[in-house]
């Protein structure tokens, strides 16, 4: 824990106008913010909930792609997934600590997340039936990630932009190693190739929708684009992630499941984009209000390891106390 109480919204007891104005001037001229600057309520709740949907993210991100760690089907493969994954742990790890300098602990954060007060990612909630989602969620999601990602690398908030510079080189390792698995299958047998257009064909539409809901209803956009969280909205994200797959898609021989992809000259103020289909709102909120396929199991997951984790945060607890108790004996 970094500073946890030191904070609250600031020292004043009202946000004046000119507090406010004072707050975004600073923003306008990209200073960063600290954890012990004065800064509005508003904008910390925000990047607390943003943080700290974001380390659940990472940490249930790791259940889907660690299912296949005793699976995977040669030494290489293996030493590459169990990286990965071990990554995904840090990147919440960090998440986690950029959180607590908001004044969280991270014990609220996981029970917040226990009881179904803060999300995770929509895209942890389908399952992986077959290797070749491997390859598809580190192209498809870790691409997604790192579109969504860099520019946070320039978010307004000093901790979470500097956590974003590391997440980011290690997601971009994820989605050349993913994009690297699904080459290979397209390159096998027929029946390895359908494997890898089968994990496509599922995999595509729920990453289009990780980039959340489209601007028209996007309940924070706006408020967080003009502090300098996000600097880019949820469409302008999900748009770039589009134009980049879909050459990438074509060079390995892979077709995307949407009839209506076509490329259009004149989107994105005349350098050219592609048309796609409607996407499916509706399963984009069944999945976040926790009817997906397996939030059942992803957050029973993290039930179990919270609960069997608790000695191990009671025994360093006592030996905290322990050691701080000799210190203070010595003193
Ligand atoms: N899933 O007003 P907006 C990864 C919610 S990390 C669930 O547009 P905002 C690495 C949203 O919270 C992936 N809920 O919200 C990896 C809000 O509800 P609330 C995670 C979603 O915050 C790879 C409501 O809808 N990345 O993949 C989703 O301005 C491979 C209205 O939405 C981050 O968290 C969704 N997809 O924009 C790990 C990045 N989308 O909170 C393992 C940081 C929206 O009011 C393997 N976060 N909602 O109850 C962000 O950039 C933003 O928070 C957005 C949403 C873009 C996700």
């Amino acid at each position: 824990m970094y500073s946890q109480g030191l904070i609250g919204a600031n020292t004043q007891a009202e946000e004046t106008q000119e507090f406010l104005d004072a707050f975004q001037a600073r923003i306008d001229a990209e200073e960063k913010i600290e954890p012990n600057d004065p800064m509005p309520e508003a904008y910390r709740r925000t990047l607390v909930r943003m943080i700290s949907q974001h380390a659940h993210s990472e940490i249930v991100g790791m259940l889907p792609e660690g299912n296949w760690i005793t699976r995977a089907p040669s030494l290489r493969r293996k030493v590459a997934l169990l990286a990965k994954v071990q990554d995904e742990g840090g990147h919440g790890l960090y998440l986690y600590s950029a959180a607590e300098t908001l004044g969280v602990s991270r014990e609220q954060l996981t029970e917040d997340l226990l009881s179904g007060k803060a999300k995770y990612s929509s895209i942890f909630n389908y399952p992986t039936p077959t290797w070749a989602d491997i390859g598809a969620i580190g192209w498809l999601v870790d691409g997604a990630a790192i579109m969504n990602q860099v520019p946070l690398c320039r978010c307004s908030y000093g901790p979470y932009a500097r956590a974003m510079v590391r997440v980011c080189k290690e997601e971009s390792f994820h989605q050349r190693q993913g994009y690297e698995l699904m080459k290979s299958l397209t390159e096998g047998t027929p029946e390895q190739k359908d494997l890898a257009q089968d994990a496509l064909n599922r995999w595509w539409w729920p990453s289009i929708m990780m980039f959340g809901p489209s601007d028209t209803d996007s309940l924070h956009s706006d408020q967080s684009m003009a502090w300098k969280i996000k600097r880019f909205s949820n469409d302008e994200l999900r748009q770039s992630f589009i134009d980049a797959t879909v050459p990438q898609a074509e060079l390995i021989g892979l077709t995307l499941p949407d009839p209506d992809l076509k490329w259009n000259p004149d989107k994105n103020k005349g350098k050219g984009g592609y048309d796609f289909g409607p996407i499916d709102w509706d399963e984009f909120w069944r999945v976040v209000k926790g009817h997906g396929m397996m939030n059942k199991d992803r957050l029973a997951a993290r039930k179990k390891a919270w609960d069997d984790g608790a000695w191990v945060r009671e025994a360093a607890v006592a030996h905290a106390k322990k050691h701080a108790n000799e210190a203070a004996e010595a003193a």
